[in-house]
């Protein structure tokens, strides 16, 4: 009986074994290089793709690129070995990437971007891209802020005729970061309160908490009494200037108002400690539109070649009452 009970675990193993490699074969492999783990939001992008690949049963292959642009390359070209069924990446910086997709191109591998955005001289190196709208995030930055200065009749705290503001740009060659520069400065050249304003300094903190704190550092050492607004391009090197701001002895949101982009759960929780002003949201939860889309894109099917995700504005007197409710 033994013998017979051992025969079938084993007949049964094997056809267990058999089904889950029929199965495997026919689950939908995806190299997918992220940039790194830079910044809250990062992290939440990455837990969502990771569980969006789970919901869609995908194979997901997932690199970590260190924030190094050559690594992602490398892993790009792993995939490619790997033949993959699908590759999809987060371009660190937005050049640089010709050479490596037509590399995936040549192995007719197609290429889905997630997030930033890339300029490549043929567009046809990559199917389509999820991602967020970094420019229209930088004019609502100071669509609010312009709206909060005049509304509560901020004054320049040296005395002077300008709203001084100062910068923490994020990562240089960055989509998100150029693209947030640009649409802030044409909302600001606009505006009919332009000459109301003055860039006192603008620098990369690489969107880092901890290079948001020493730039920001740097700023109130040559500047400390002249700085009336920050606008950092992501909220984690807002978390990091609030509290450079802190040790120089001044109040965050209240001496220097603060915006930044992102709304991740830190910001909102300095905003209920009454320690920023407001955030406009850029989305990380793209994983399940992403993986729709490459599936769709294997079926043969027609998608968009650029898909925003949908994003608002959060400022301090709502944060109580928005924080609950939070994704990421
Ligand atoms: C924006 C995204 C940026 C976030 C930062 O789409 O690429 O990168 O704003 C993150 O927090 O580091």
């Amino acid at each position: 009986m033994k013998l017979v009970k051992t025969l079938m675990a084993v007949g049964l193993g094997a056809a267990i074994a058999a089904v889950s490699v029929a199965q495997a074969a026919d689950k939908i492999t995806i190299g997918f290089s992220q940039i790194g783990a830079e910044s809250e939001w990062r992290t939440a992008n990455t837990n969502d793709v990771k569980a969006a690949a789970e919901a869609h049963n995908i194979d997901l292959k997932f690199s970590d690129a260190q924030q190094k642009q050559e690594n992602q390359i490398k892993a790009i070209r792993t995939f490619i070995a790997q033949k993959v069924d699908l590759i999809g990446f987060v371009p660190i910086v937005a050049t640089g990437w010709d050479n490596i997709l037509r590399e995936a191109k040549r192995a007719k591998i197609p290429v889905l971007i997630m997030d930033r955005d890339l300029t490549v001289s043929d567009d046809s190196l990559y199917v389509a891209k999820i991602g967020t709208d970094s420019y229209t995030e930088g004019k609502k930055v100071f669509a609010w802020l312009d709206n909060y200065i005049q509304t509560n009749n901020i004054k320049p705290r040296n005395g002077g005729d300008k709203i001084n503001i100062v910068i923490l740009e994020g990562t240089v060659g960055s989509s998100a970061a150029t693209g947030r520069a640009h649409g802030f400065d044409d909302a600001l050249k606009a505006s009919p309160n332009k000459d109301k304003y003055n860039i006192l300094a603008s620098q990369t903190g690489d969107f880092t908490r901890q290079k948001g704190q020493e730039v920001m550092e740097s700023f109130l050492k040559s500047n400390r009494d002249d700085i009336d607004v920050l606008f950092a391009h992501n909220d984690d090197m807002a978390l990091g200037a609030i509290q450079a701001i802190e040790a120089a002895g001044l109040k965050p949101s209240k001496d220097i108002v603060i915006v930044s982009v992102d709304g991740v759960k830190g910001i909102f929780q300095a905003m209920v400690d009454g320690k920023a002003n407001a955030t406009v949201e850029c989305n990380p939860l793209q994983g399940d539109l992403f993986f729709t889309t490459a599936e769709k894109i294997l079926k043969g099917e027609k998608v968009p070649k650029s898909v925003f995700v949908e994003e608002g504005v959060y400022q301090a007197d709502e944060a109580a009452k928005v924080f609950p409710t939070r994704k990421y």
